[in-house]
């Protein structure tokens, strides 16, 4: 018999699982062996039985915070499997043992309480096993009573955000979670532990206090999508087996179109597998456009093309520029201004010196929200430089393009209406769940024309609808998973508005943050002016780096600070916040908000924080 984990169990725990149980049951639990399992989520009460050599085994998966549906409970007795190839023998003689029965059903006060045995069933005895509907009713159900606690913890201020492990003790396997897989199958309740457990080891990126990422938050409804669209499980290349998320795509697609200044019925897109992608489609269909000659002939049809991009630019755009055969090389990095924008007039000057060297510019990748400074870049004055070389704007507003939807806030892209192409994350400033990200063309027909392969088996003309939703073939990819219906969602529930106050807020909080630290004598921020967007870079400063002075000195023991700090939040899991080094300036942190759930509170907390565990550093 596989053992979980085991431990042995306080009273008070063990108490609690027993008033869960039966009371005709826990009164003959003082004659039998009994083991409980505890996890944060779950109580695992095992009971074994021997009774004439045969060991009978109950399992109770005792969950803290019951769902609130009739579920059965059922207690059968079977034999215990000790080997893999037991077990094994065990399964095909017997089929699932487990019976349902609508009694037994065990109420509280408030809440119905459920217990069920899923120790003996596997998944060949769920849906669409026969008579197998009340067994996947209550496995998907303990699912969610799982997913739930996860969630309420997520909100609850106080839980970590993480158990940190290192990469080694997850490869050994923890008390409870052994991540190797085996050539048996293993029972429905260790599944249950699995997904309990895979919780307990992540990271609750929807908790306040998670600032790590530029994609953070919860968002109830979201999360509603993604299951809808992963029990729909469909494939977006065609509208024949995605006709409603086709459509759904076509209608926010304009919608984005419309936020973004462009008419609908000029422009194109899709939706790609995040911001690296859909900026990669920018600079492929800028250059199709400039060379349609590049599909057939490849790269040696060209002359040497370059690209521009600001030096806080993504990373992404050098990928592109590796992956599409342009090399690195001719990426040409454009300087910024203190705060982190693109200098037109360093674009311009970089741009007449590639043609004086021979290279022939073909694109400029503008940024709306650089990644660390969450910095735009001047976009009317790009265009008009896009406009007298004729080159294609793309605008990477992967990050910025939310701010699209705030009227107080809008005006910081200025100008991204005049882009050829633009790159825009809901699953960022929007908070949908990953992934959610779009790449917009500002020309018809140009995205099929460069992408199209007219697979035969998938994109046949003779079909009985207009095959202009059978967008497959706008693409790189063949399959392309479902990342509309949770934006679509949330749409719907929050409205353009909704967004709008969400955004707002997060722009207010920044304000806030920032307004503290000026205020600090031990924190410096990187720049001293208002943010523009919700990033806030700092620097922190223990008291014995104070009495250093400015210099060399002192920048190599203020490189070292930001890493313990965060070292040491992660081990302690009380917050999250990233750091990094920038050109000449050496780790500082960066604050960002995103996530919803983050208030003013958490804001003063991060602070305190930082302070706590800085301060003898
Ligand atoms: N550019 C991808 C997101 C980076 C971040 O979350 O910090």
């Amino acid at each position: 018999m596989r053992n979980h984990g085991f431990v042995k169990v306080q009273r008070e725990a063990f108490k609690e699982a027993l008033q869960v149980i039966k009371p005709s049951l826990s009164k003959q639990v003082g004659d039998l062996q009994k083991k409980l399992m505890v996890t944060p989520d779950t109580v695992h009460l095992k009971i074994e039985e021997r009774t004439n050599g045969n060991i009978f085994s109950y399992t109770f998966i005792v969950m803290p915070e019951p769902y609130n549906c009739p579920v059965k409970e059922e207690i059968t007795p079977f034999q215990t499997a000790e080997t893999p190839k037991d077990k094994e023998e065990m399964r095909k003689s017997s089929g699932h043992t487990f019976q349902s029965t609508e009694k037994n059903v065990i109420k509280g006060a408030q809440t119905e309480t459920v217990t069920t045995n899923l120790s003996n069933a596997y998944a060949s005895d769920l849906l669409p096993s026969k008579d197998s509907k009340d067994l996947t009713k209550c496995f998907l159900l303990q699912v969610v009573n799982i997913l739930l606690n996860y969630i309420k913890k997520t909100f609850d201020v106080k839980s970590k955000i993480l158990d940190f492990h290192h990469p080694h003790q997850l490869l050994e396997g923890l008390d409870g979670l052994d991540l190797e897989l085996s050539d048996h199958p293993e029972s429905l309740e260790q599944l249950l532990v699995d997904c309990t457990d895979t919780l307990k080891y992540g990271v609750k990126t929807g908790h306040p206090r998670f600032f790590n990422q530029l994609s953070s938050g919860l968002d109830v409804v979201g999360l509603a999508g993604e299951w809808l669209t992963a029990t729909a499980n469909t494939n977006m290349f065609t509208y024949e087996i995605a006709p409603v998320f086709t459509v759904m795509e076509t209608i926010l697609l304009k919608k984005m179109y419309e936020i973004i200044g462009w008419r609908e019925t000029e422009a194109d897109g899709i939706f790609a597998p995040g911001g690296s992608i859909s900026n990669l489609y920018g600079i492929l269909v800028a250059r199709y456009k400039q060379y349609p000659e590049i599909k057939r002939q490849g790269m040696t049809a060209l002359p040497c093309i370059v690209l521009f991009v600001s030096e806080q630019g993504h990373y992404s755009v050098k990928k592109a520029a590796a992956i599409l055969g342009i090399g690195t090389d001719n990426v040409i990095e454009v300087k910024c201004d203190e705060r982190g924008k693109m200098i037109p007039a360093e674009l311009e000057k970089n741009i007449l010196q590639a043609k004086t060297k021979g290279q022939t510019p073909f694109c400029v990748t503008a940024t709306a929200g650089t990644t660390v400074f969450g910095a735009f870049d001047p976009l009317h004055a790009i265009a008009d430089i896009c406009e007298t070389h004729r080159l294609w704007m793309h605008v990477d507003a992967a990050w910025g393009g939310g701010l699209l939807l705030s009227r107080n806030h809008a005006h910081k892209l200025s100008g991204i209406e005049r882009a050829n192409s633009v790159t825009w994350n809901p699953h960022k400033l929007m908070g949908v769940p990953l992934q959610c990200s779009a790449i917009l063309i500002r020309e018809k027909g140009l995205l099929e024309a460069c992408n199209q392969m007219r697979a035969g088996y998938l994109f046949q003309p003779d079909k009985p609808y207009n095959v202009d939703f059978d967008t497959g073939d706008k693409t790189i990819q063949c399959g392309r998973h479902v990342d509309i219906f949770k934006l679509w969602l949330m749409w719907k529930a929050k409205g353009t508005r909704g967004f709008e106050a969400q955004i707002n807020r997060y722009m207010e909080l920044a304000t806030y943050f920032y307004k503290i630290l000026k205020k600090k004598d031990n924190f410096k921020l990187v720049f001293d002016a208002e943010p523009e967007f919700t990033n806030v870079c700092f620097w922190y400063f223990p008291p014995r780096l104070k009495r250093i002075p400015k210099g060399f000195e002192r920048d190599q023991e203020l490189q070292k600070i930001a890493p313990k700090i965060k070292a040491q939040m992660v081990e302690e899991g009380t917050a999250m916040i990233s750091f990094q080094p920038c050109g000449d300036k050496v780790n500082f942190f960066r604050m960002v908000f995103s996530n919803p759930a983050t208030r003013q509170a958490d804001v003063d907390y991060l602070i305190d924080e930082i302070e706590r565990l800085g301060k003898d550093l």
